[in-house]
């Protein structure tokens, strides 16, 4: 694609928007277009460099930056069946997502990852494998830094490490990854994709422009993965966390193995790893899987799996006060991710959850409890529909609470030394707090500031 002289429409002032504002302005004509019309235009300018050539405009997407466009580039957050971008398809104006564009004007090799759960944490894990052998190592996406912040640095030997969400997957169009790897997936974001298909479609977009000589890693168990990665055109590397297999990596007791070719090679003990439950050991595999497919020499990849800490917010470790162990999943948006936390934990637990309604069903949240679980503490929007399925379950040791401090300090009044309180709400955190790193930094600095007795 050429941007070159074009009349590009970035739709989208976050962080991707402004990213990609500042990548095409010194090429093209742009107009940097956000729908929500409280904004300050000065404000966004100020996140721009003093010579941006370009326009700002807030509000109602006016004909004037709808007829004329060559490109609209859409941030993530910016759903593809809006009737602006309807409008913006009739008359013409190619449609791609951020990444897309970043796509286009990247260098070098790319790893990209995607799966409901567990991409942040494979993503960070396969970047530290990668810098432990190449040079030039970028990780990028949905983790946080816009793939289009770091594309005027690579070079034609880099490494960009991409998490990619469902959203940016939905928007891509040449984007093909050298390694890929889809992690699992279950049912996340259908008030975007509307139905499970969609969204499936979306995930497997990551793969769908791999070629023969391109590796794409999935995981063996998971029932849609493994009918639909059978039909790839590139090769499969398979994991799994519950059976041997004859070729790929699994888990076989405490050790993960990579069977190849008939020999099978003990790649590292689960205790010589800082992250902790059956899922992490699942994203471990993943990002060994991508260090193998981009040939890179064992010992690194022991090296960089054996140094790497949880990422914050992913049952991340917190402190012990007075025998007890806090840990923070904040980033426990959805069941899955939920279930997942609470399987981890190895002692009786104090569970705090609740929070922004996605539309999410807890039925399966409350059966992995499994005796485990002493107190469920409840906030926000979805507190009573939480309670009332526990209930159902037969699950009564509920108490609600207003706020984070009066969940902690509940936790703190009642757990016995040798248990664990662990924030994992199964919930977004819309309505109380600002997005999930809020809410997690919040619990953080209350577990922090509570007294040794
Ligand atoms: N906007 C419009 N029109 C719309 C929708 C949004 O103009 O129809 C504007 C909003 O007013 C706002 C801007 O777009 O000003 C926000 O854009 P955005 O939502 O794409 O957010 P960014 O700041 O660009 O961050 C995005 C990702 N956000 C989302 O996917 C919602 C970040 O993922 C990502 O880290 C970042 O790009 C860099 O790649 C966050 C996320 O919540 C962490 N991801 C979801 C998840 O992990 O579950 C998918």
């Amino acid at each position: 694609m050429e941007f070159r002289d074009k009349n590009i429409l970035i739709i989208g002032s976050g962080i991707s928007g402004i990213a990609a504002a500042k990548l095409l302005d010194d090429v093209a004509q742009v107009v940097l277009y956000d729908s929500n019309k409280n904004l300050n235009a000065m404000d966004i300018r100020a996140k721009l460099p003093q010579h941006f050539r370009g326009k700002i405009a807030l509000g109602e997407l006016t004909d004037e930056y709808v007829s004329g466009m060559d490109y609209a580039v859409l941030s993530p957050g910016v759903p593809v069946d809006l009737p602006d971008v309807d409008r913006l398809r009739d008359a013409g104006v190619k449609i791609l997502g951020e990444v897309e564009l970043a796509y286009q004007l990247s260098k070098g090799s790319i790893v990209a990852i995607t799966g409901t759960n567990g991409k942040t944490t494979t993503t960070a894990l396969t970047g530290e494998i990668m810098k432990t052998y190449f040079q030039s190592v970028f990780v990028v996406g949905n983790i946080g830094v816009p793939y289009t912040e770091m594309v005027s640095h690579m070079k034609d030997n880099s490494v960009t490490v991409a998490e990619m969400s469902s959203f940016q997957l939905e928007t891509i169009c040449d984007f093909r990854p050298q390694v890929s790897a889809i992690l699992n997936i279950t049912p996340d974001h259908l008030n975007r994709h509307h139905t499970m298909e969609n969204y499936i479609d979306a995930k497997f977009n990551i793969t769908g422009n791999q070629r023969a000589s391109d590796t794409c890693i999935l995981n063996y168990e998971d029932a849609v993965l493994r009918e639909r990665g059978k039909k790839l055109a590139c090769r499969v590397i398979w994991f799994s966390s519950t059976r041997k297999l004859e070729d790929g990596l699994y888990l076989d007791g405490e050790e993960i193995v990579w069977a190849s070719g008939g020999a099978c090679t003990v790649v590292c003990n689960i205790h010589e790893l800082n992250i902790i439950g059956r899922h992490n050991y699942e994203n471990a595999m993943a990002a060994i899987a991508a260090g193998i497919a981009m040939k890179v020499p064992m010992d690194c990849i022991h090296k960089a799996l054996t140094t790497f800490v949880a990422v914050e917010h992913r049952i991340e470790y917190v402190a012990t006060k007075n025998g007890v162990k806090y840990y923070n999943d904040s980033k426990g948006t959805n069941p899955d991710a939920a279930i997942q936390a609470v399987r981890a934990m190895t002692t009786p637990t104090l569970l705090i959850g609740g929070g922004y309604d996605k539309g999410s069903e807890y039925d399966e949240w409350i059966d992995s409890f499994d005796g485990k679980v002493r107190y469920l503490v409840l906030m926000g929007q979805t507190r009573d529909k939480i309670a009332e399925t526990a209930r159902r379950k037969g699950f009564h040791d509920i108490v609600m609470v207003e706020s984070m401090q009066e969940a902690v300090d509940f936790c703190a009044a009642n757990a016995n030394p040798g248990e664990t309180v662990l924030l994992s709400p199964c919930c977004a955190s819309w309505g109380m707090f600002k997005n999930y790193e809020e809410r997690g930094r919040i619990f953080k600095e209350l577990v922090r500031a509570l007294e040794e007795k």
